[in-house]
């Protein structure tokens, strides 16, 4: 095996052996690559073929699949590959061949580098186009590139035109994102300001993960009247803000914080759980008959909750667990009793004539966006201290489950507006884009001359398209951490440290100071 894609990959080289860092074993990695090459295959075939709805869907589903901490199961990942190639078949009766991925891994390490930016760029664009797909929203544009974008990564393109490819990646991804915000807001409401317990009330609960707004819809409908509470978990944070979603009396708090505290944080609690999407971690044996997986997520031995989306072996486990005898406060790093959510773009831009008085008289400073994905790295104790350290005449937007670092803190209040403001999941980075955008109009600047700095924590793929989408917007400056992606080679990182002055994190005085300065 090899693979190289996130944040925590072995000595910020790769992982090869037997297994990777996230658990994936190196059997699965090898089927994955085998289905990433049937989808290149699938583009070349599309290229003089009829591609159909079912195409699209397949190639979305296909990408999605491989992203990290999404799916360990051969078998489902084999089943998949297989219904590429038939796919292959029938929108094409030419017969092309798949790509070998070690063909791009022996690569020339520009050459890969580039490639590798446009392939998980592609998977994290693929997760936001199923969110958006399973609520009845595509676009014809997403999709195209989609073929475009594979096929690239089995030709022999120059640098240049790569790096073309790597941006437009990044412009599309932003129409992706505007897609699943519109599916989003239309479905369930536009977010509003939402103060979220942390306490688990007593009684049969469910825990819900990941991302998939519509498999929380159709859980909410499916538990009603049943005596069974919902609890949010990491990414689903957000999900409280949305009005329609927030309209169900039991869908009751937040369990627990970011992904990588899973395996400790749901050991022994009395309650089944449900994953819609990443993250989830190797399934421990303490809790392995309580895991649930539903969508593109699956696991060896797990129940999958299939297609017809019926919820019924979850809704008994639930039942059979019982929940806690009286009201509990689990919550791991986290010391307070709530949090708030749903400061998306409609609530901030509602509010952006008191922000924009605010900044004209000088009680607020700078905005920072300080967001993006959580991990494991120790190093991820600066996005903590950064926000503890920021003054007092700051605002901190965030998205994504970075924001599990601090989003406990009570850092105060500007003007009556929290100085913490949770814009959403990761995908809600469209959310900070347009009030970015919208500021710079009012302020007639460019989005670089704002008061505003992001500082930002990546780990899997869907960080790797929202960064393209603010390099494509040009967006300059942007601190990264905790580590530089292992798949940027020196000399594309000369490139965009060049053209837009990537920065990585050093510590919080010093880049506090730097921006502030
Ligand atoms: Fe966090 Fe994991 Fe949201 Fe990522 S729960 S790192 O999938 O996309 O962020
Ligand atoms: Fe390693 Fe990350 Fe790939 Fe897992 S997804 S094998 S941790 S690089």
């Amino acid at each position: 095996m090899f693979c190289f894609q996130c944040q925590q990959t072995a000595h910020n080289t790769g992982c090869e052996g037997k297994a990777g860092v996230c658990g994936k074993k190196s059997d699965t990695a090898n089927y994955q690559d085998a289905l990433t090459g049937a989808l290149i295959g699938l583009a070349r075939s599309a290229k003089s073929g009829h591609k159909t709805y079912d195409t699209d869907e397949i190639v979305i589903k296909g990408l999605f699949t491989t992203i990290t901490n999404v799916n360990f199961f051969n078998d489902t990942i084999k089943k998949l590959t297989a219904k590429i190639h038939e796919e292959r078949g029938k929108i094409n009766a030419q017969k092309y061949e798949d790509y070998d991925m070690e063909c791009l891994w022996n690569d020339n390490e520009d050459i890969r580098s580039l490639k590798s930016l446009i392939l998980f760029g592609l998977r994290g664009m693929a997760a936001y186009a199923y969110h958006a797909m399973v609520l009845g929203k595509t676009d014809d544009e997403v999709n195209q590139f989609f073929y475009e974008g594979l096929y690239a990564i089995g030709e022999n393109y120059d640098l240049e035109k790569l790096l073309s490819l790597v941006l437009k990646t990044g412009e599309i991804n932003f129409k992706c994102m505007e897609l699943l915000d519109k599916a989003n807001t239309e479905a369930y409401g536009a977010p509003v300001p939402t103060t979220v317990p942390l306490t688990i009330e007593k009684g049969p609960f469910i825990v819900v993960s990941g991302h998939d707004l519509y498999d929380l819809k159709l859980l909410l409908e499916q538990t009603k009247d049943k005596g069974i509470n919902i609890y949010t978990h990491s990414e689903m944070l957000p999900a409280h803000g949305y009005p329609k979603l927030k309209a169900y009396s039991h869908l009751k708090g937040n369990f627990g914080t970011a992904w990588q505290s899973q395996q400790s944080e749901f050991h022994n609690i009395p309650a089944p759980i449900l994953f819609t999407t990443n993250c989830l971690m190797p399934v421990r044996e303490s809790y392995k008959d309580r895991v649930f997986t539903t969508s593109v997520v699956s696991y060896p031995e797990l129940v999958h909750i299939g297609e017809d989306k019926d919820f019924t072996p979850i809704i008994t486990k639930a039942i059979e667990c019982g929940g806690y005898e009286k009201e509990m406060n689990l919550t791991g790093i986290n010391k307070g009793s709530t949090v708030t959510t749903g400061f998306a773009h409609e609530t901030v831009l509602g509010v952006a004539d008191k922000i924009i008085q605010a900044v004209k008289d000088g009680k607020i400073r700078h905005f920072f966006l300080v967001g993006g994905c959580d991990g494991a790295a120790p190093g991820r104790s600066y996005y903590t201290d950064f926000v503890k350290q920021s003054p007092k005449d700051t605002i901190i937007l965030t998205l994504a489950c970075g924001k599990y670092r601090f989003n406990d803190l009570d850092i105060g209040e500007i003007c009556g507006l929290p100085r913490i403001l949770d814009m959403g999941q990761c995908n809600d980075a469209y959310s900070a884009i347009k009030v970015a955008l919208a500021l710079s109009k009012v302020f007639e600047c460019s989005v670089n001359d704002l008061p505003l700095t992001l500082v930002l924590s990546w780990y899997e793929q869907k960080a790797v398209c929202i960064l393209l989408t603010l390099l494509y917007l040009g967006i300059k400056n942007i601190y990264l951490g905790p580590t530089l992606p292992a798949f940027i080679s020196p000399k594309i990182l000369s490139i965009l440290v060049d053209q837009y002055n990537i920065t990585p994190i050093s510590t919080p005085d010093k880049d506090l100071a730097k921006i502030l300065g």
